[in-house]
């Protein structure tokens, strides 16, 4: 068939290819944001978050250690946090001291490999704590192990404001595989990231130095490696700006010239200053998270924020 034909010598499966084409065929051209995350890519995020004018890391971190004892309480004394899409689970580890020894930590993440060397990491960091890792896209439905205990409860963790990078209905939909995934009783204790002035938001998406440039164009790169595509990368520019109607960063890349572009077996034409759409990053007001999640079927519990109220960390129950 003429799809698996075209996917043949592609570094990716027949699926990607077709959520691929479909995506860069629009009228509105768009690629998917997870293939900012190569090797590459990660290094180029790592770096934006020691930016000058990325905020959200450093706030996040600074929330959980002003108020990391009323979090672990409000985790419990018993039961697993679950990261979705732990990676290097490197800001977990403030929890992973703090939390109550009978709260086991059970990682998230695509990449079983990776995951699996950071777990074992992790037990020799921690050798007193459970670490019950799950190779698992937790953008579908996936399988936890049954709980052992009746009294233990399940608490997914979703740091770094990752939600904010899908669009509302996708959203809502992870919010309710949430739920369901935990029960009745079950918590979730997520980061987002809250509405501000669009100066501080533009700068934390454009800085200064152009490594958020770099990013958003590295993604061209990873999809000529991976997705037989021919992308020049010299020939687009790093556009980001608030969108203040939809509330939410947008990345594109904007072409400086009219080219014709190959990409997983299909091709088209982009004009000169025809933007390719490749992030969104939603920010939220806190009763308009709040009010997501309450249709998602989470009670707000509590919520921290820092003295700016850049960032919001909240604990809900089901
Ligand atoms: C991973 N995610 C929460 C980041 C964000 O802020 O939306 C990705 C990012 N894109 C550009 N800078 C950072």
């Amino acid at each position: 068939p003429p799809a698996d034909s075209a996917s043949r010598n592609l570094l990716i499966d027949a699926n990607e290819a077709e959520e691929l084409r479909r995506e860069f065929l629009q009228p509105q051209p768009s690629l998917p944001s997870k293939y900012f995350y190569d090797q590459t890519g990660s290094e180029l995020f790592d770096a934006i978050c020691e930016l000058d004018e990325y905020y959200p890391t450093r706030t996040e971190a600074s929330i959980m250690q002003d108020n990391i004892d009323e979090m672990v309480d409000a985790i419990g004394t018993a039961g697993r946090l679950i990261e979705y899409g732990s990676g290097s689970s490197l800001k977990t580890r403030l929890l992973l001291d703090n939390m109550y020894p009978e709260v086991a930590y059970v990682p998230v993440d695509i990449s079983g490999d990776y995951l699996q060397q950071v777990a074992d990491q992790l037990r020799g960091d921690f050798p007193d704590r459970r670490i019950d890792p799950i190779a698992a896209d937790f953008t579908r439905p996936f399988q936890l192990p049954k709980q052992q205990h009746a009294q233990s409860r399940d608490v997914v963790y979703f740091p770094g404001s990752t939600i904010g990078n899908f669009r509302p209905a996708a959203a809502s939909s992870l919010l309710s595989q949430m739920r369901n995934q935990v029960g009745r009783g079950g918590g979730l204790l997520i980061g987002f990231d809250l509405q501000k002035a669009p100066a501080v938001l533009e700068a934390a998406y454009d800085d200064r130095r152009g490594v958020t440039a770099l990013f958003n164009l590295n993604l061209l790169r990873h999809l000529n490696r991976v997705a037989g595509a021919n992308f020049q990368m010299e020939q687009y520019r790093h556009v980001a700006f608030y969108n203040d109607i939809n509330h939410r960063i947008e990345m594109h890349l904007e072409s400086t010239r009219e080219q014709r572009v190959q990409l997983a077996g299909c091709s088209r034409t982009i004009r000169k200053g025809e933007r390719i759409l490749t992030e969104y990053s939603h920010k939220y007001s806190m009763d308009g998270f709040t009010r997501m999640a309450a249709d998602s079927g989470w009670r707000r519990e509590s919520v921290w924020t820092d003295p700016n109220e850049y960032f919001a960390v909240a604990m809900f129950r089901s």
